[in-house]
C-alpha cells in the first residue's frame, strides 16, 4: 500500500460535485457526480427544482448532501482514502440555508445564487445604507447573497425564521454536515458573498446584520480564517475508506477558490473563467470596491482580495453569433485568425439578454456597423474584441497592472479568443493543464494545513499552463485607439436605453 498521505478537495458547485485526492507528488484522482445523470430522484437536474417563477431558483440541500457523499464514495474507489489526512471543499457561492443548532436543514429547498426574487429585499437595503453598504460589504446588494434571501425568508415565513438557529451560506451549510456537532463556521472568502461582512475587519457588520432581519446577528455563523480547522469530520461522511475525525479545513467559495487552484492568487495576477457567463475575477492587495457597482469584492482564501465581475453574456452570446454565422467552433477561431486587431474599426455590445456588467436590463446588441453588411468573420471578431474590451474597461477600478491572465472555461479552448485577451490587456494569457481548479483549490488548503507547505509553493508546483500567450506590442496602440472607442460606445448606448 502506498503510505503516502492525502488531502482531499471537494467542489460542490450547481450541476454537480467533484472530489480531488492531492498527494505530495500531485493530484492522484478526481471523482465526479452529476446531478441529472446520477441523482435524478431529486428532481433538480440542472442545479435547481422547477418553479413556475422564473425568478425562483431554488435547489435541494439534500441533494448537495448525497452529491458530496458518492463524490467521495467513487474517490475512494480510485485512491485509498484512509491515507487521507485532511479534507476542505467549497461550495457554489450565497444562497440560504436555515437550518436548526445541528446542522439539519429547515426545508426541502434552498435558494440558491441564480435565484432573482429579491429585488424588493435590495431596493431596501439599497435605501438604508446606500454607497456605504458596497464601501462596506463590497458589493451593492446582489439578489443572490445570503443577505437579501434572509430578509425575504424572514419575511415571507416569520415563524421558520424564527425557528431558525442558523442562517448559512451554501458552503458553511455543507461544512456543518461534514463536521461532527453540525454547526460550522464560515471564511471570509464566503461571508464576503452576503452583503452582511465589513470587508476591512472580516467580522459581521452589526447595523447591517441587524437591519437586514430580525435575530440576524446571532443566527450567524462565526467567521474564522480560511486556514481554520472547522471540526472533525462526522461519521456519517467516513465514506469511500475516509476515517471518521480527519480535521476538516473551513469551506469556501468556489470563485475563491478557483483563483487559489489557478495559481492566480498573488496580486495582480487574474483569472478570466469563460464559462455559460464569462467571470473575471482578479487578486488585490486591499479592498476597493467599484464606484459604479457592477463588481463583486470577496476576500480570497489565501487571506487576500479579489475582485468577482460576471459577464453574464458571455459564451451565450459567443455561441449564439456562431451560429447565426453558419460556422462550427473551428471555424470562429479561423475567423479570428484570419482578421487584424480591430478591423474595420468595429464595436459590438453582444447585450442578446440583461446584462450585469455593465448593468443592462434592456436586452438588445448594439453595434457600430451595420451587421447585416459584415462578413462573418468580422462579425465574430466584433464580438470578442467587445467582450475583451469590456472586461478590460470594467476592470480599471482595480487599480493594477496584471501581470498574467489564466484563462480556463469553455472559451479558453480556442486560441483566438486567448491572442485577444492578451492583445487588448497586453499582459500574458495562460492555460493551464487541469481543469478541476476548485477543486484543487480546497485540496490545496488542506494539504497546506496537513504538511505545512505554504499556499504559494503549492501553486508554483501544481498549477502549471498548458499555454502561454504572450502580447504583441504592435497592437498596443491600436487597442488603445479601440478601448477609448469602445468606452464611448458603451455609455452613448447606455444613456440612449435610459
Ligand atoms: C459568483 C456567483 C457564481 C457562483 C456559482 O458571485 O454567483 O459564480 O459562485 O458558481
Amino acid at each position: 500500500m502506498n503510505g503516502k498521505p492525502l488531502a482531499v478537495g471537494i467542489d460542490a458547485s450547481t450541476q454537480g460535485v467533484k472530489a480531488l485526492a492531492l498527494g505530495p507528488d500531485g493530484v492522484e484522482a478526481v471523482a465526479a457526480v452529476n446531478f441529472a445523470k446520477d441523482l435524478p430522484s431529486f428532481g433538480a437536474p440542472e442545479g435547481f427544482a422547477p418553479d413556475p417563477d422564473p425568478a425562483v431558483r431554488r435547489a435541494p440541500p439534500a441533494m448537495w448532501e448525497a452529491g458530496v457523499r458518492l463524490a467521495l464514495e467513487r474517490l475512494g474507489a480510485e485512491v485509498d482514502l484512509a491515507r487521507a489526512g485532511c479534507v476542505s471543499g467549497a461550495a457554489q457561492q450565497h444562497g440560504l440555508v436555515l437550518s436548526d443548532a445541528a446542522g439539519a436543514p429547515l426545508s426541502a429547498l434552498a435558494p440558491i445564487w441564480m435565484d432573482r426574487s429579491t429585488g424588493a429585499e435590495c431596493a431596501a437595503l439599497e435605501a438604508r445604507f446606500g454607497a456605504a453598504l458596497r464601501e462596506r460589504t463590497g458589493s451593492a446588494a446582489a439578489e443572490r447573497f445570503t443577505g437579501p434571501q434572509a430578509r425575504k425568508a424572514a419575511r415571507e415565513d416569520p415563524a421558520a425564521w424564527e425557528r431558525a438557529a442558523r442562517a448559512h451560506c451554501i458552503a458553511s451549510w455543507l461544512n456543518s454536515r461534514l463536521v461532527e456537532g453540525g454547526d460550522a463556521p464560515v471564511d471570509p472568502g464566503s461571508a464576503s458573498g452576503q452583503n452582511l461582512m465589513d470587508l476591512a475587519t472580516r467580522a459581521w457588520d452589526a447595523d447591517i446584520a441587524a437591519f437586514t432581519a430580525p435575530g440576524l446577528p446571532a443566527k450567524l455563523p462565526r467567521i474564522v480564517p480560511s486556514d481554520a480547522v472547522s471540526g472533525a469530520l462526522a461519521p456519517a461522511f467516513a465514506v469511500g475508506g475516509l476515517r471518521a475525525g480527519v480535521p476538516v479545513v473551513v469551506w469556501s467559495g468556489d470563485n475563491p477558490d478557483s483563483l487559489l487552484g489557478m495559481g492566480c492568487a498573488a496580486p495582480g495576477e487574474a483569472v478570466a473563467s469563460l464559462g455559460t457567463s464569462d467571470t473575471f475575477f482578479a487578486s488585490m492587495d486591499a479592498p476597493r470596491t467599484d464606484p459604479d457597482g457592477f463588481g463583486n469584492v470577496f476576500c480570497t482564501s489565501a487571506g487576500g482580495y479579489m475582485s468577482l465581475s460576471c459577464f453574464t453574456n458571455g459564451a451565450l452570446a459567443r455561441d449564439r453569433v456562431r451560429r447565426e454565422e453558419g460556422l462550427d467552433w473551428d471555424g470562429f477561431d479561423a475567423a479570428l485568425a484570419a482578421t487584424a486587431p480591430w478591423d474595420g474599426r468595429r464595436l459590438m455590445l453582444p447585450w442578446f439578454s440583461p446584462e450585469s456588467v455593465p448593468r443592462v436590463a434592456r436586452a438588445g446588441a448594439a453595434y457600430s456597423f451595420d451587421p447585416a453588411a459584415a462578413t462573418p468573420a468580422q462579425r465574430v471578431r466584433a464580438l470578442v474584441e467587445g467582450q475583451a474590451m469590456a472586461m478590460k474597461t470594467h476592470a480599471a477600478w482595480i487599480g493594477a497592472r496584471f501581470s498574467r491572465i489564466g484563462v480556463t472555461g469553455g472559451g479558453s479552448k480556442c486560441a483566438g479568443i486567448l491572442r485577444i485577451l492578451a492583445d487588448v490587456f497586453q499582459t500574458p494569457v495562460e492555460r493551464l493543464e487541469g481543469t478541476e481548479t476548485v477543486a484543487l483549490g480546497a485540496a490545496m488548503r488542506a494539504w497546506s494545513h496537513l504538511a505545512g507547505e505554504p499556499l504559494a509553493a503549492l501553486a508554483a508546483r501544481l498549477c502549471r499552463p498548458a499555454l502561454r500567450v504572450e502580447p504583441d506590442p504592435a497592437a498596443a496602440p491600436v487597442y488603445a485607439e479601440a478601448l477609448a472607442a469602445y468606452a464611448a460606445f458603451e455609455r452613448d448606448t447606455l444613456a440612449a436605453r435610459g
